[in-house]
């Protein structure tokens, strides 16, 4: 239907050009035609009356009436002579063939023959008249008048007029039809040309060259590009830091205000029914830490597990409460899970399942049916969840982690033109670890429902095509990250998390380092010159605590001067703890914490400091603060914000960072000390080295870090997904566009 409308809008001019064209034409040869007519008469006329005057005069002379007659006869046997007659020198037609026009006197023969153009209207039709003089030397008689038909040119003329249009009329139909042939040829060409030109894949040179008559277009879509590259690269700019403003700029800039939706399992705010009355709590959660900014600056909703006690209290008929409970500006919606089902899904596939799978931690995967039935069934769940609570068809779609592998592809079923963004907060293992999951090619076609696969490194990306590419038929463009599966696709890119970044004031509403120090220490026991390591994690066999026990006492046996003067304080809070990997993880960990401190502490003194508790971030950011050096040795971790969240912290450019190179945040922070966790030497030696980092060096380092953290930060880590969200709906935009287009060609 597009198509035609734009050939009819070619066509429709081309045919009022031809048709003005003919109306022009057609009178013009018309003219040209009689011109040539009259002159051919005119000529004629005066030969003939050359050939027969002097006959004429002898018989007019002689009174031969018989001869005359004879001559005029012969004359009017022409079909084209109406008519012979002579004028005398009174002005009368002395004589004149049968069938002489009535309505012409000498009178009127003489003003007409002395017309440029010597014709006569009549009632039966168009005459010429000629008037020759009918003399011989002194001698005259008067004049000849001889009288055309013009009739026949007039005859003639129609036919010429009748082939001039039907010559029009064809001209017209052939240029239409090389044009709809030519357009939609084009158009084919060029779509496929713009739809590349589109990926970037630098094919505007064949695009353009194939379909010049397209130029036009082709240079407002490069422009289009450009600017985006700009605007994007302006975003990039170090001066110009991600801020929240700067995303709900661009939320209503470039998704125009659209629809943004959240699923994830965990939810921002837990409601806890207390002995006070109903608290609201905070989960000790990197992932929530990271979205709840984006859900602040679009006033969206977030859909997630109800996990409190009280959370079903307060909660509206359609299960929403507004957040966050001081400042409402966001809608948290919950979905209500059964005992048997939070087993199955979370406990059971999730988290005995997908996340040893994903984490090399040593820590053998299980696989149960039922839990697989349950984590399907708990996704379809929150599909319908997300459908049910979609006001638009093309909502914005942010999918949180392993819980919901299946979830994108259960989606894009019911709403194939929503921009589905999955966020894979975890690792990804390579394709051999990954394929002792008996449900691996479900769970990639589950995620390959997204329009976005986010993960925090190029690592991870990177063997999941690898993963994709072994166990999925599938068209992957490795040079863009594209996977290509049943016609959709899927782009495949790393997004590095991160934190908020503190403003001035949230500074200057923290204790100074000293009462930050001093507080920490007394809290503890310790004396104001005993050094400390922090370490803050969820109590979790990935994060490696047992290792930083292990190098706390590898320290101390390699540095007894330390003994009395340095203790590690590790902040876990309790996670997952009805599963018996954790339990028997945490109970080692105490008993090793309990070996060392009996090997090297007393009453008053304890070098590894275990406190099983969650605590709230203000809590946390002065034992940040309170600290020689913060300790993260997780074994595998897909980024790791305690990491950023200490470095933030440290507005006195002090303090210390060890980090595990197997967290993603190693790839971001290598002026951090960087130990292998598995390496009890290494961490050891780091963990000396960071107590007596002169603080030069320690300046120098902080600094570096500071300033990638705070460029890095989570406004970025969520602008450049939903920068590329709305790229990817500008070009499905224009792509359907197109496709109706080159469709209806
Ligand atoms: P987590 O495994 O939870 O996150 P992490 O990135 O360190 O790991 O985030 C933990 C968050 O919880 C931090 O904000 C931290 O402050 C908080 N937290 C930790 N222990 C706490 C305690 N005892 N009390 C209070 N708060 C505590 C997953 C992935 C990570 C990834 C994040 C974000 O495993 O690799 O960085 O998601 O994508």
């Amino acid at each position: 239907m597009n198509t035609f409308r734009l050939q009819f809008r070619f066509l429709a001019p081309l045919f009022l050009v031809i048709a003005a064209t003919a109306y022009l034409t057609v009178p013009l040869v018309d003219q040209l035609s009689l011109r040539w007519t009259v002159r051919d008469l005119n000529s004629r006329s005066q030969l003939i009356a050359n050939t027969i005057s002097d006959n004429v005069f002898d018989a007019v002379t002689s009174l031969d009436h018989v001869r005359l007659d004879s001559i005029f006869n012969r004359l009017i046997m022409d079909e084209r002579v109406l008519g012979v007659g002579i004028c005398d020198h009174d002005g009368q037609l002395s004589e004149k063939t049968a069938g002489f026009p009535d309505g012409i006197s000498c009178s009127v023969a003489d003003a007409v023959a002395k017309k440029s153009s010597p014709t006569l209207k009549l009632t039966r039709g168009s005459v010429h008249i000629a008037v020759e003089p009918l003399d011989r030397g002194v001698l005259s008689l008067g004049e000849l008048i001889l009288v055309h038909d013009l009739s026949y040119a007039e005859k003639r003329g129609e036919d010429t007029r009748r082939y001039l249009i039907l010559f029009f009329v064809i001209l017209g139909s052939v240029i239409a039809l090389i044009t709809v042939i030519t357009a939609h040829l084009s158009l084919r060409g060029w779509v496929a040309g713009a739809r590349a030109l589109m990926r970037g894949e630098g094919l505007l040179k064949p695009f353009e060259t194939s379909s010049p008559e397209l130029q036009p277009l082709a240079q407002d879509l490069r422009a289009m590009l450009r600017e985006l590259e700009e605007e994007r690269r302006s975003r990039e700019s170090p001066q110009d830091l991600w801020t929240p403003e700067k995303l709900r700029d661009l939320l209503h800039a470039d998704l125009r205000g659209d629809e943004v939706l959240v699923v994830s399992n965990r939810e921002p705010y837990i409601h806890e029914n207390t002995p006070d009355g109903i608290v609201v709590k905070r989960p000790a959660s990197g992932l929530v830490t990271a979205v709840e900014p984006v859900m602040r600056a679009c006033s969206g909703t977030w859909i997630a597990h109800g996990s409190g006690s009280a959370d079903r209290l307060v909660v509206d008929s359609n299960d929403t409460v507004q957040v966050p409970p001081d400042k409402p500006s966001y809608s948290l919606k919950r979905v209500w899970l059964t005992k048997e089902e939070e087993e199955g899904y979370y406990y059971g596939f999730a988290n005995e399942g997908l996340w040893p799978l994903c984490h090399i931690a040593h820590v053998r995967p299980v696989f149960r049916v039922s839990d697989w039935e349950y984590y399907k069934a708990v996704n379809q769940r929150f599909a319908d969840k997300v459908i049910a609570s979609a006001r638009t068809d093309d909502p914005v779609i942010l999918v949180q982690d392993y819980h919901f592998a299946l979830l994108p592809q259960m989606i894009r079923e019911r709403l194939p033109r929503a921009t589905i963004i999955t966020f894979w907060h975890i690792p990804w293992p390579n394709p051999e670890s990954f394929s002792i999951c008996p449900w691996r090619a479900e769970l990639l076609r589950g995620m390959l429902g997204s329009s976005i696969l986010g993960f925090h490194t190029r690592y991870h990306c990177k063997n999941f095509i690898e993963t994709v590419d072994r166990f999925l038929e599938t068209r992957i463009e490795h040079e863009h990250s594209i996977i290509r599966l049943d016609n959709r696709e899927t782009l495949v890119k790393s997004y590095p998390i991160s934190i908020h970044w503190p403003d001035e004031a949230e500074e200057a509403s923290w204790p100074s380092i000293e009462d930050c120090r001093s507080e920490l220490r007394q809290r503890f026991g310790l004396s104001a010159s005993h050094q400390v390591a922090i370490g803050v994690d969820r109590f979790d066999y990935t994060k490696g605590i047992l290792e930083r026990a292990n190098a706390v006492e590898r320290m101390l046996e390699k540095h007894p001067d330390m003994i009395g003067k340095f203790s590690l304080i590790q902040v876990a809070a309790p996670s997952r703890s009805s599963l018996d990997e954790y339990r028997y993880f945490q109970e080692r960990l105490l008993q090793r914490v309990e070996e060392i401190n009996q090997r090297f502490g007393n009453e008053s003194y304890k070098p590894f400091i275990l406190l099983a508790e969650h605590q709230g971030s203000n809590v946390l950011t002065r034992y940040f603060r309170g600290a020689e050096a913060c300790v993260v040795t997780s074994l595998h971790d897909g980024m790791n914000l305690v990491s950023k969240e200490f470095i933030s912290s440290r507005n006195d450019l002090a303090g210390v960072l060890i980090l595990s190179q197997f967290a993603g945040a190693a790839g971001e922070l290598p002026e951090a000390l960087i130990v292998n966790p598995y390496h009890v030497e290494e961490t050891a030696d780091a963990l000396y080295r960071a107590m007596t980092m002169p603080e030069g060096e320690q300046r120098e380092r902080m600094r570096n870090l500071r300033t990638t953290v705070r460029e890095r930060n989570v406004y970025r880590w969520a602008g450049h997904m939903l920068q590329d969200a709305a790229r990817s709906r500008r070009r499905e935009r224009i792509e359907a566009r197109l496709l109706s287009h080159s469709e209806n060609c």
